[in-house]
């Protein structure tokens, strides 16, 4: 259900009972305002479906940042209010890598880095945003290669935001090269972690082959409830097939979010091609699938919503949005 369909009274309804019960270090803004967070409250899972607190089938949808470590700037919290308040968005994705140069597990500065996605989260919840902490696996293939400094990381995370019911999990972006059993293994070790501070956590799951597997997560899922499996595309690249496993499992019963996107080729740049994009479209409109598209940045790349010359960090014209840029924030204003 979109934030705009809701009449005055729930609105407000809804930030009382809030007021009444949420987590006292979440801002007053976000109680009492009629933001996404005030409106919907805890998500879960039900089924192949995420939930507001009220039951009713719920959708996120927003922005991925970059690499946190190679576009910082876009972690503040004005670009974070214009994506919600212009771009109509409810959630932001803080994508922080492992393995590439910087990442967390790869000589980047860890108290740095941590200290980014602690303020995006704050943002977030000041704004009364949902927002998505993604440990970023791609080049190291396995997610079970950095188990340790995950197994650290998502303990001092979840134990922080125990009483943030805005904040999800997403423990391995796109595992790679790898078995759905090695995953399996990661995530038997990780959702524990987590679910030991926060007991309800909302938490994502990437699949092989880049998050495209989700049907390997239908054959054997795991054995908790409230997660999501991801499933990761590029337009000019994933086209009908991936689109059929898609629906296909989701009507098996199998909870699916996007939570990675472009509508670009999978090299994050090349052509884009708004034909397939807008198939993907209407199929994830068609089920209420979660999405958050790549990426916040003005990296020279296809896959950039802002063009490469513009630098400002929130405000974009028209002429200063890629492609990309432009097709989403229309779909964005569009919910
Ligand atoms: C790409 C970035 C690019 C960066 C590269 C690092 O767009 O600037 O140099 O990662 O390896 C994914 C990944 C995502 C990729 C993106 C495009 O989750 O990290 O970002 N992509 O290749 N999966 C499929 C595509």
């Amino acid at each position: 259900m979109k934030l705009k369909k809701f009449s005055l009274a729930a609105i407000l309804t809804a930030s009382i009972l809030l007021c009444g019960c949420s987590n006292s270090s979440q801002t007053e803004a976000s109680k009492t305002e009629a933001t996404p967070f005030a409106v919907h409250g805890a998500l879960s899972v039900n089924g192949a479906d995420l939930v507001d607190s009220n039951g009713e089938k719920f959708q996120l949808y927003g922005m991925s940042t970059h690499g946190i470590a190679w576009f910082p700037d876009y972690v503040n919290y004005d670009t974070f209010e214009y994506l919600k308040n212009d771009w109509n968005t409810n959630c932001i994705r803080l994508a922080m890598y492992t393995h590439e140069t910087g990442g967390y597990c790869s000589g980047g500065d860890k108290e740095q880095l941590k200290t980014l996605v602690k303020n995006g989260v704050d943002y977030a919840t000041q704004l009364g945003m949902y927002v998505i902490v993604d440990w970023h696996v791609l080049n190291e293939k396995n997610p079970l290669t950095y188990k340790d400094e995950a197994a650290a990381f998502f303990e001092e995370m979840s134990s922080l935001y125990a009483d943030y019911d805005n904040v999800i999990y997403e423990i391995c972006n796109e595992p790679n090269s790898t078995s759905w059993d090695d995953i399996y293994t990661y995530a038997n070790e990780i959702i524990p972690i987590i679910r030991n501070n926060d007991s309800n956590a909302v938490i994502i799951v990437g699949t092989p082959t880049w998050s495209q597997d989700i049907n390997n997560a239908l054959d054997k899922p795991l054995e908790y409830d409230n997660l999501l499996y991801a499933l990761h595309f590029y337009a000019a690249t994933h086209t009908d097939w991936l689109r059929q496993r898609m629906e296909s499992c989701i009507t098996s019963g199998l909870p699916v979010i996007v939570s990675e996107f472009g509508i670009c080729d999978a090299s994050g740049n090349g052509n884009v091609d708004i034909e397939q994009a807008d198939k993907w479209k209407e199929l994830i409109e068609k089920y209420n699938i979660s999405y958050m598209c790549w990426n916040l940045s003005n990296k020279d790349e296809s896959s950039s919503i802002i063009t490469a010359d513009c630098t400002k960090l929130y405000g974009w014209t028209d002429e200063e949005l890629s492609t990309e840029g432009k097709w989403i924030s229309k779909w964005f204003k569009s919910e």
